[in-house]
């Protein structure tokens, strides 16, 4: 039976999008992107998922039965390494894996905002934002000194998941970054940055509109 491909509404620079592309990727899936404007939500976006973040991921319906819309970023991941899972990133310590997502979407996150946006936040200098967020990162520096990836030698879903945000945190000043005692997560950010999965996570496509003929992401079935 055909199955049209997902529709996923994203947006290139945020990172909870960047861990859905690079689930989808990891997955081998294709799906239907369409690239959002944060500031012109598209309203058939709005209607499957009033919340109104990205990333999104549609089920398209087949005869009969309703789409099925998956709003969170990390559920995304779940459900494509769900359908298909070759290099096995949900076998590596599932528990763990959620255990330090969960602190990168609850505690670095809060850091890394103070810290990119520092005058938004005039309440501390940017400095106390950027020390407060390498909290998380001299704990990911601990784990990387251990094994190649966060949890060992295999790629597991806490690396899709965190990547994202810990590029963004060395985005606000990669000089800084760069020198700071961080051999291990600066090797496997370098890594990372490199990996042909995560460049095809970053191919540009221009804003959708309702009528746009689709664009498939990736372009070329992996
Ligand atoms: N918990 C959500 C968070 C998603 C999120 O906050 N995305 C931001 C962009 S990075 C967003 O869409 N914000 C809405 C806006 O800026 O209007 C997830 O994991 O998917």
């Amino acid at each position: 039976m055909y199955m049209p491909p997902p529709h996923l509404y994203s947006f290139r620079r945020c990172p909870y999008a960047m861990r859905a592309r690079l689930g989808l990727l990891f997955a081998g899936l294709q799906v239907e992107l369409r690239e959002v404007v944060l500031k012109d939500k598209p309203a058939q976006m709005l209607v499957i998922s009033p919340k109104g973040t990205v990333p999104v991921l549609e089920l398209i319906a087949n005869e009969g039965t309703g789409s099925i819309v998956i709003e969170q970023s990390r559920e995304i991941v779940e459900w494509a390494l769900r359908q298909h899972d070759p290099q096995g990133l949900l076998s590596v310590d599932p528990v763990r894996a959620n255990v330090l997502i969960d602190q990168n979407d609850q505690q670095f996150k809060y850091w890394l905002d103070r810290y990119k946006y520092a005058d938004r936040y005039p309440e501390l200098p940017q400095l106390e934002y950027r020390k407060q967020g390498e909290v998380f990162l001299q704990f990911l520096e601990g784990l990387l000194a251990e094994g190649e990836y966060l949890l060992g030698s295999k790629v597991s879903m806490a690396d899709i998941g965190i990547m994202p945000f810990v590029r963004q945190f060395v985005h606000v000043d990669q000089e800084v970054f760069y020198g700071l005692p961080y051999p291990h997560l600066q090797r496997w950010l370098r890594h990372w940055l490199g990996h042909p999965l995560f460049q095809q996570a970053m191919v540009k496509f221009k804003p959708w509109q309702e009528g746009d003929e689709p664009v498939l992401f990736p372009q070329d079935s992996l």
